[in-house]
């Protein structure tokens, strides 16, 4: 009985860290460059923080045939690239002040979301 208890917590306990914890991970650009891969309908990484202030490229691997996977629109900017399969497709952002800004396929079905904060 308390074994199936355990289980049922664990399972618990997983299922609420990936819905509310794991999003927390963002990734952050170094050098300026961030790689990104488009796979199984999603943008991996799909938090990506960035710095205000600063243009930024985005490099696009896209490893999905799926046709979502092909455009990547970044509304807030304007910006609608085509992307080749298993080919890199830089997108350059250009300087930007913070917030959060998503990017999606032309359906919005794919999605990522681009945190840009304030230098500290
Ligand atoms: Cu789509």
């Amino acid at each position: 009985m308390i074994i199936i208890n355990l289980l049922g917590l664990l399972l618990i306990g997983l299922i609420v860290w990936w819905f509310w914890l794991y999003k927390a991970q963002a990734v952050t650009a170094d050098e300026g460059v961030i790689s990104i891969k488009v796979e199984n309908g999603t943008y991996e990484p799909s938090r990506i923080r960035i710095q205000a202030g600063k243009p930024t490229t985005l490099r696009f691997l896209r490893k999905d045939a799926s046709p979502c996977a092909a455009t990547v629109v970044f509304a807030d900017f304007d910006i609608s690239e085509e992307l080749s399969l298993n080919k890199n497709k830089d997108v350059f952002l250009p300087p930007c002040e913070s917030g959060e800004y998503s990017f999606t396929c032309q359906m919005q079905m794919y999605r990522g979301t681009l945190i840009v904060m304030d230098k500290k």
